[in-house]
């Protein structure tokens, strides 16, 4: 099955919002295959926002993105990687849908509450980034024929 990341951001760490989003997840039918929490540093931030460091706001993301830990998590479901980023809705959460995790939490274009991997290829290389393979498991719950079939 497909697999995506997210990250909880510092935003969503000092709100105390990790358990509403991930139960919006766990309602949703997506499976967690991995999920740990950790305090990034410079050198992964730089690899996970590679497209980003020549941009002007990039030394305040770093900064934002290393204000707390955050807790990744692995998830697992069919096209997981187009449900979430529905699920977590535009960039900047002044625009983003109500409904969608950055329109319901978010009034940032930069505290934004979630990192969500954008395509199944990144998403790939983002959980090998974060997680160790053993740290990922590989199991589905009894439920998934109620929600699948
Ligand atoms: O994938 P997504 O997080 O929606 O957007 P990206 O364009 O990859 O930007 C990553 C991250 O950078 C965004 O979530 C907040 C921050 N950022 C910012 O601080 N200011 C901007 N003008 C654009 C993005």
């Amino acid at each position: 099955m497909e697999k995506t990341l997210v990250i909880f951001k510092p935003s969503a760490m000092e709100r105390g919002c990790v358990g509403q989003i991930l139960a919006r997840f766990q309602q949703k039918g997506l499976i967690i295959s991995g999920i740990k929490m950790m305090w990034l540093d410079e050198a992964i931030l730089r690899e996970h926002y590679s497209h980003l460091v020549e941009k002007p706001f990039f030394p305040h993301l770093l900064k934002a993105m290393m204000a707390s830990p955050v807790i990744v998590v692995c998830l697992a479901g069919l096209d997981v990687v187009n449900v979430v980023r529905m699920m977590t809705g535009s960039t900047n959460g002044r625009e983003a849908q109500p409904g969608t995790i950055r329109g319901d939490f978010a009034m940032s274009n930069q505290e934004n509450i979630i990192h969500a991997s954008s395509t199944a290829e990144e998403a790939v290389v983002e959980i090998g980034r974060f997680f160790k393979p053993e740290e990922i498991y590989e199991w589905k719950p009894e439920y998934m024929d109620f929600i699948y079939s």
